[in-house]
């Protein structure tokens, strides 16, 4: 692991300012005095402790926001780097998990650099398993924003958001005094957090439900290729793809040092009384609470242990229930947005990482070893005029540059220039007969575990001007390792569905007939979804 000290250093110096500045104070004027916040107790019903829908959203919010942070990390895993920067040059990246430097003296695949993480972490674990990860944190995040808005929406609908959100500047000062304490291992004499919070406890869980969760949600956004490359704008906010991925990040780590310190504090002030009004809602100080929420964070374990095992023995059924649950709802915010983006020839990337393995069959050799003269790409299935084309006939049909970004489904992202046939143009050509709703392209070379890789893409995106076969790749003929002699660009989806050493295309009714019928090489064996959107 290597970190790059000085990104990091503006996260961490203004917290280590704060603490300084507590210890300052201790020394020269001794422990502030403490206000214990305004109480509401009187006033209304927040007396009453907490009512039942917030204890079972705050225990609902509990097992997504663990699920979400183990897929999470296995995500990120895939690609154990962060940048700053869009174009994710090795050696650049103020982050690294990985103990590896990309070699320079041979090729090195996105997919080798893939590390193990252990299932007692990772969701599910092990190694390059992006696909069951996305799986989880897809579904886990629905039930999560959804747990969310109901939480909000009953915090302002009953009163309860007077525990949660400040409504005088004197909660800083007062927050202060607190900080001071804990900052420099005190423990301030506590208000009965039954009825009210002190006031850094206030601004701390306003902090988390009304900034931390929605940047979480918006930063997520911000690496999904149908939304970017729609929206120029929107990964720019935060400035690129990769600064927001890395705050991304960040936020994870946030949430998770918040668990850390609510649980501990949860611990140190009471917790047979905090363990009942959170259980509970209850005023005492038996142990009942404390029983019941053991309980209630065991069957949180139980429930991870068996999302780990349904991704290990039954990662078929968990794709199609994402496909069932999370597709319809993410393909409504996401599959109408056509691509637009485009970029400057400055901002081309320097680098631009690979995946794949090059193809080893004779056939590719034989085109290769010759420029690919002798090259046709075969066009054939449901269609009126199947037709055999050789790169002198697709460069008569037709051609288009466009300056785009790249997102791989594990994270890293690139600019180039692709040029190449409109799709579109292909589907005039050989007209698919009606009923036809997807087209199937067909590799040279192998999949990871063997066996043809291919992919597959709706007849409406095949339409799109964006998707292209493209045989030139920054003003040059496309090099091998880039997918020679023709690869496909498909602009508002993921890396992985954009099919190099293209060998046929197929027209099809429904990609169900083809080798296992989910739609791609990935979709087969690496059990990705369908949704390559986001
Ligand atoms: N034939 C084939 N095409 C493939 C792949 C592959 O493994 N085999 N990998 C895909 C993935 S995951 C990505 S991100 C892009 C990478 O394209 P690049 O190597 O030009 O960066 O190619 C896609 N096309
Ligand atoms: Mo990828």
């Amino acid at each position: 692991m290597r970190i790059r000290v000085r990104p990091l250093l503006l996260f961490v110096s203004p917290l280590v300012i704060l603490v300084a500045a507590a210890y300052l104070q201790l020394v020269m004027f001794g422990l502030p005095a403490i206000s214990p916040g305004s109480d509401l107790s009187a006033s209304n019903s927040l007396a009453q402790g907490f009512p039942a829908w917030l204890r079972v959203t705050h225990y609902v919010n509990f097992l997504f926001i663990i699920l979400l942070i183990r897929s999470g990390l296995q995500i990120l895993m895939d690609h154990p780097r962060l940048y700053w920067n869009v174009h994710c040059t090795p050696g650049t990246e103020w982050l690294r998990l990985t103990p590896i430097e990309v070699p320079t003296d041979r090729v090195w695949t996105a997919k080798e650099d893939a590390r193990y993480l252990s299932p007692w972490i990772g969701l599910p674990g092990d190694r390059h398993t992006i696909g069951m990860a996305r799986h989880w944190h897809f579904l886990s995040v629905l039930f999560w924003v959804v747990n969310g808005f109901i939480y909000v929406g009953l915090l302002f609908g009953t009163g309860q958001w007077r525990r949660l959100v400040p409504t005088s500047w004197q909660i800083v000062p007062d927050a202060w005094a607190y900080f001071v304490h804990y900052a420099t291992f005190h423990l301030p004499p506590e208000p009965d957090a039954f009825s009210h919070y002190n006031p850094l406890q206030q601004m701390g869980y306003f902090g988390v439900v009304f900034v931390l969760a929605p940047l979480a949600i918006v930063t997520g956004f911000s690496m999904s290729p149908a939304f970017t490359n729609r929206f120029k704008w929107y990964p720019q906010l935060p400035g690129n793809r990769q600064i927001g991925r890395s705050i991304h990040f960040l936020i994870m780590c946030v949430f998770v040092a918040f668990v850390v310190i609510h649980v501990t504090l949860v611990l140190l002030t009471g917790f047979a009384k905090n363990m009942n009004g959170i259980v509970l809602g209850r005023h005492d100080r038996n142990w009942t609470g404390i029983f019941l929420g053991l309980l209630g964070i065991g069957l949180v374990v139980v429930l991870n242990a068996l999302a780990n095992w349904m991704a290990w023995k039954r990662p078929r059924t968990i794709q199609h229930l994402a496909k069932a649950i999370v597709s319809p709802v993410m393909g409504f915010f996401l599959n109408s947005p056509e691509p637009q983006a485009e970029f400057l020839r400055e901002e081309i990337s320097p680098f631009f990482w690979v995946n794949g393995k090059l193809p080893t069959c004779d056939e590719w050799k034989g085109f290769a070893s010759n420029g690919f003269k002798d090259y046709r790409l075969k066009v054939f299935g449901a269609v009126e005029n199947p037709v055999e084309l050789s790169l002198i006939d697709l460069r008569a049909l037709g051609e288009k540059t466009q300056i785009t970004l790249h997102h791989c489904i594990q994270g890293w992202s690139g600019i180039a220039e692709w040029g190449g046939l409109p799709l579109a143009e292909l589907v005039k050509l050989v007209q698919p007969k009606p009923g036809v709703r997807a087209v199937v392209i067909y590799s040279f070379g192998e999949g990871a575990g063997g066996g043809q890789f291919y992919d597959s893409l709706s007849l409406k995106n095949a339409m799109h001007p964006q998707t292209l076969l493209a045989y030139e790749m920054n003003s040059e003929p496309l090099n091998d390792l880039h997918g020679a002699p023709l690869r496909l660009r498909v602009e508002n989806q993921l890396g992985f569905k954009m099919v190099k050493w293209i060998q046929s295309v197929e027209f099809v009714e429904s990609v169900h007939a083809v080798y296992q019928g989910e739609g791609g090489y990935n979709e087969d064996h690496e059990y990705f979804g369908e949704l390559a959107n986001i």
